[in-house]
């Protein structure tokens, strides 16, 4: 047993103290955003009421507060992800926008009719959508590499996908729908071995794990401010500075340019040359104070307790008969997808909620992975560091309960 201070941390979140429908929250759709510590709150409210202005544009004292405050977050995460310079760090709305920023700039510039992108049958919609759009426009060609029935990557397939025409890997580092968390080091090193570069959608690994992007040596990663403890709206892409200074920009506009005339346009330096217009700049600042929130606590301690959280959860799940658990990978991350015989995910969902429980209930954003194991749907309860075992103990009664009301 880890010495989690798991009561300090649920004190540091005022929503779990909310009731829904006379019960107390068991909040556990962390997988499609979690809740904000009240230090990410604060630091959102501090900066609207003290060192509000835009950024990188004015002289006067509030705009270089404000500037400082943005530019200070983006050295948090440099840090928190150990990337080499501020300049790979890119602020975008999120996972889905950085995966699109790719596919518009290296992939209309470095990706050609005929040429391959190699992602998995476990991707998110946002890591197959923007490349289909890609391969669309280009000619290229989609390949997906398949997973088994405990919804891990077939890693010699994969490699047999790789091949002269691959000019981009895109792969989830951990799945939303089945948590799996994919061998990544072995695909990049893989994909390396062949001057291939690779994209790690991070959206939902971030949360649970430290990831190193030197160690990974991916050339870019995706992730998301809300699942990370911060605020909606704001994303990173990290990119490595030489791909990132050869890309063009994703969008015109004010901030992203050194100089304009009518007859043409010299792009501003990185970071800057990917940041079109006014940032989001109070959800960056917001998205540091998550960092510097998590760093306290240390990633490695958080996957630790969450996996204590996992194996109890599956453990208590394997006992329900009539439960099948989606999503058996030896390396998972803290999400339980399930469905019940004869009782629809949307019912379990329901019912769950008339007892306090948040789950998500659907396909997910991942319409191929139910495809694959043909199911319409599925239930997944999805833990955060702030979870506990007697939330999940009121969970499983909850699906006892519902399974002798409706099985
Ligand atoms: N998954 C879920 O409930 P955005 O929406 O841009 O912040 O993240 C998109 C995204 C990309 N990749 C993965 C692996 C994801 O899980 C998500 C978001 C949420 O599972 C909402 S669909």
């Amino acid at each position: 047993m880890t010495t989690f201070p798991i009561e300090k941390i649920r004190e540091d979140f005022p929503i779990l103290k909310e009731t829904i429908r006379n019960k107390p929250l068991v909040y556990l759709d962390n997988a499609a955003t979690c809740q904000k510590p009240q230090v990410v709150i604060d630091s959102i409210s501090h900066l609207y009421s003290h060192d509000y202005a835009n950024v990188h544009r004015g002289v006067h004292t509030l705009s270089v507060k404000a500037t400082d405050r943005y530019e200070g977050a983006r050295e948090k995460v440099r840090a928190f992800i150990n990337a080499s310079s501020t300049k790979e760090i890119i602020f975008v709305k999120g996972t889905t926008e950085a995966v699109n920023l790719i596919a518009q700039t290296f992939g209309k510039t470095q990706i050609n009719k005929g040429d391959e992108i190699l992602i998995t049958s476990m991707e998110h919609h946002s890591n197959i959508v923007p490349w289909q759009m890609l391969c669309e426009e280009t000619g290229a060609v989609l390949k997906v590499a398949p997973i088994n029935l405990q919804g891990e990557l077939i890693f010699k397939e994969f490699e047999k996908l790789i091949n002269d025409k691959t000019k981009l890997v895109s792969v989830v580092h951990m799945s939303n729908a089945l948590g799996t968390v994919n061998p990544v080091k072995k695909i990049i090193a893989i994909a390396k071995s062949k001057n291939i570069p690779v994209l790690l959608d991070g959206a939902q690994a971030i949360p649970h794990m430290s990831v190193d992007v030197q160690e990974l040596n991916c050339d870019f990663y995706a992730f998301s401010g809300h699942k990370l403890y911060g605020p909606s709206g704001i994303g990173v892409l990290y990119g490595k500075q030489a791909l990132l200074e050869a890309m063009p920009p994703y969008q015109g506009g004010g901030d992203m340019i050194r100089k304009v005339t009518f007859d043409e346009t010299e792009y501003n330096n990185l970071p800057y040359k990917f940041e079109a217009g006014t940032p989001s700049i109070a959800d960056v600042v917001g998205l540091g104070s998550a960092i510097d929130y998590l760093s306290e606590i240390g990633m490695d301690k958080i996957a630790a307790y969450e996996a204590e959280l996992l194996d109890y959860a599956t453990e208590k799940a394997k006992s329900i008969k009539g439960l099948k658990i989606i999503g058996e990978a030896k390396d998972k991350g803290a999400i339980l997808s399930f469905v019940l015989d004869k009782i629809h995910p949307h019912d379990i969902g329901t019912m769950l909620d008339s007892l306090g429980i948040a789950i998500r209930a659907g396909h997910h954003c991942a319409m191929p992975v139910m495809d694959f194991f043909e199911v319409p749907a599925t239930a997944r309860a999805s833990f955060a560091m702030y979870n506990t075992k007697q939330e999940i103990d009121v969970l499983i009664d909850g699906i006892e309960q519902l399974i002798e009301v409706f099985g």
